[in-house]
């Protein structure tokens, strides 16, 4: 017989949004100068056909290949430098909060006002991001402190799908009475560890962190509730999304500047292997709860891409992506990891009434999908 238990909310989002903004023709106008000045600088390499010269980037690509026209980041002088090509942050003190925490904190205060909630009421921390700023401690045990919440906290990293994977943690740990109220932070700076070198990517990702609080419904007293009916997780190793960067890295004398240790994809082969997975691991997910896709109102979707988006959406009911059903957010803040489907479940979620249902899903590296499964209450 299945334990039953007790029903389970979101019962708060916040959104931290750095004070930055890159636009497509900034980004490219800065790429293009970079590249100009490598070609000149490797001219008689060039000319010599010992090596290929960088071509330059397009505005009318990257808004037609991903959707994305603008992205926000914390830091934007040295990402535009093109003698750098990267943020520029100033290293802090083991005596100050880190960065990934003092952005995580600041989301996690929205969401702990949305619930009607304080730190002192939080009792689990889950850092979850694609990307941890170091090895230890755990960023979350610092959010733990810095917010007076009591319990525990360790942070986890499933990349795209670190949100996702880490509201089944909380879910479960909620109702199986382990914990009263779990708050997840995904912090993603996303700026400092993509490649702005190069072409192919340096479009895709901004900087942003998301926050949730998950409780018990007999303890929500915000005016917003979601109640949780179901998470599926799921991964598949593949190699197409990756980043080697890792504490092996200095004991095999690597190039601290090698093209490995940032992000680095093939691109194609990630769209049209995940876009299958993901729409019919919704559908699966669905069909196990008792729910047909068109009885869902809306879809909180994984923002990486407007044509995968428009693909996962397309076979689950027809619709188009950026409609009611599927909104977009990615043309504003670009894909920022594990953040976006959370950014839209927080941006579009006011006007659907008691009853209605909706799906958070997130798809990326691993390759790892998760979904949950929410009604408003
Ligand atoms: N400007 C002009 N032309 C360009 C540019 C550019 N910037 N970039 C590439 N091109 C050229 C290519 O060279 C190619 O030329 P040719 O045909 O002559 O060879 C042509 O344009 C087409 O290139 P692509 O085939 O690569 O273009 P696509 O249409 O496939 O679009 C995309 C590229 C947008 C990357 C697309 O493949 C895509 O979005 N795929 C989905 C993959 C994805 O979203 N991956 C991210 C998953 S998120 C995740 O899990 C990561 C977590 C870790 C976070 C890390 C944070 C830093």
């Amino acid at each position: 017989m299945q334990a039953s238990f007790p029903p389970v909310v979101i019962s708060g989002t916040g959104l931290y949004r750095p004070p930055h903004v890159i636009t497509n023709a900034e980004l490219v106008e800065a790429f293009n100068a970079y590249a100009d000045q490598q070609n000149a600088l490797h001219a008689a390499a060039i000319a010599a056909g010992e090596r290929q010269p960088l071509t330059h980037s397009s505005v009318e690509f990257i808004e037609k290949a991903s959707g994305i026209k603008q992205r926000y980041v914390i830091e934007k002088d040295g990402v535009l430098d093109p003698a750098r090509m990267y943020p520029r942050f100033t290293p802090r003190g083991d005596d100050e909060i880190s960065l990934m925490a003092e952005i995580a904190v600041d989301a996690a205060r929205q969401a702990l006002e949305q619930a009607g909630k304080t730190g002192a009421d939080v009792d689990a921390v889950l850092c979850s991001s694609a990307n941890m700023q170091r090895a230890y401690p755990a960023m979350a045990v610092e959010i733990q402190q810095a917010l007076g919440a009591g319990g525990y906290g360790f942070d986890m990293n499933v990349a795209c799908s670190s949100a996702t994977f880490a509201l089944e943690q909380a879910f479960n740990a909620v109702r199986s009475g382990a914990s009263k109220c779990v708050l997840v932070v995904n912090p993603e700076i996303t700026s400092a560890h993509l490649e702005w070198r190069d072409r192919d990517c340096h479009f895709i990702f901004g900087d942003v962190c998301t926050a949730l609080i998950v409780e018990r419904a007999d303890t929500a007293t915000g005016a917003d509730q979601w109640e949780i009916l179901g998470t599926q997780l799921a991964t598949q190793f593949s190699s197409n999304i990756r980043n080697n960067f890792g504490f092996m890295n200095r004991a095999e004398d690597r190039d601290p500047n090698a093209r490995d240790l940032t992000f680095y994809q093939e691109g194609r082969k990630v769209f049209k292997e995940v876009v299958p997975m993901a729409a019919a691991h919704i559908e699966a997910h669905l069909g196990k709860l008792g729910l047909e896709p068109t009885q869902v109102s809306r879809y909180w979707l994984h923002q990486a891409n407007q044509g995968m988006n428009q693909l996962v959406i397309k076979k689950l009911v027809g619709a188009d992506a950026g409609s009611e059903i599927a909104p977009l957010i990615l043309d504003e803040y670009a894909n920022t990891a594990s953040a976006g489907s959370i950014i839209a479940f927080h941006h579009h979620r006011g006007d659907l009434k008691a009853g209605d249902a909706g799906v958070i899903c997130s798809f990326g590296a691993g390759y790892s999908i998760g979904s949950v499964v929410v009604r408003k209450r």
